[in-house]
């Protein structure tokens, strides 16, 4: 960690008084908003980075996301309009049809948007229809399922259909997640990427954006 700005840090060990801070100081210090979201991204990641090697837990990974949305909301009015208008990207979460699990739904959506992804949350026991509007109506690079229960994974292969047959399948990266989700369901229902975690599912995404899909 040793290359990381002390602001950086600060969000990667998630504590929010120093976080708050140092944004308030670097803002009156006149430091441009999109390179304080920069360093906020490169925290977020390490924060990602960290779970993944079990330092800290998903209650720091929830709280992070929420940190993130504080931060981004204070940030707003200061970024560059290309920024501002979601640079990152846009994508769409929902839990599938039956399903009415979201709390892993719910970091997901957190640590998307604190990414700086325009998230559309579709909520629970979503129907493939309204996935399919969705795709409609905000041209998404990526959509996420969430799904616990076996018994639903007929409303990932339905939904994965529905969007094949609207004819939105090449423009969108399909993903999959939840104790219920695995590679071989994803691989089975014709999905582009398993998220074992939601850090997985975030990385995806933020590949994409590097890759420029
Ligand atoms: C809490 C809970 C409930 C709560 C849900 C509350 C809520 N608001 O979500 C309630 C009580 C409502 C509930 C109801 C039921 N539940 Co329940 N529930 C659970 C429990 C204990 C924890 C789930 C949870 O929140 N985990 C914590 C979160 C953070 O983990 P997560 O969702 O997996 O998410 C992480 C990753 O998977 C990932 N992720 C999640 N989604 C996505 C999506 C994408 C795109 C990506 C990239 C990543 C990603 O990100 C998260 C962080 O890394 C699980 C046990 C378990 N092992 O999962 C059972 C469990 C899922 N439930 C189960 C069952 C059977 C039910 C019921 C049918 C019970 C009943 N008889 O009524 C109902 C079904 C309701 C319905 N129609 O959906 C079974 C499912 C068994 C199976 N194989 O299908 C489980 C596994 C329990 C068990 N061992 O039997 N449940």
């Amino acid at each position: 960690m040793a290359e990381m700005t002390n602001l950086a840090e600060a969000v990667a060990r998630v504590q929010e008084a120093e976080v708050k801070a140092l944004v308030s100081e670097k803002l009156q210090a006149g430091v441009p908003a999109d390179d304080i979201l920069a360093e906020c991204n490169q925290g977020m990641i390490e924060l990602g980075n960290r779970f993944g090697r079990e330092e800290c837990f998903l209650p720091e990974l929830m709280f992070g996301g929420m940190m993130m949305k504080t931060i981004m909301a204070e940030l707003q009015p200061h970024l560059s309009a290309e920024t501002a208008l979601g640079k990152a990207g846009t994508a769409v979460m929902g839990s599938v049809q039956h399903d009415v699990h979201d709390i892993g739904k719910d970091i997901v959506v957190m640590m998307l948007s604190g990414s700086g992804f325009e998230v559309v949350d579709l909520g629970v026991d979503v129907p493939p229809a309204k996935f399919v509007d969705a795709i409609r109506d905000h041209q998404p690079q990526v959509v996420g399922m969430s799904v616990l229960l076996t018994t639903c994974y007929t409303s990932v292969t339905e939904t994965v259909d529905a969007i094949r047959t609207a004819g939105l399948r090449e423009g969108v990266k399909l993903i999959v997640g939840g104790a219920a989700a695995s590679d071989l369901l994803a691989e089975k229902t014709g999905c582009d990427f398993y998220g074992k975690t939601a850090v997985d599912g975030v990385q995806f995404a933020c590949g994409l954006q590097r890759i420029g899909r």
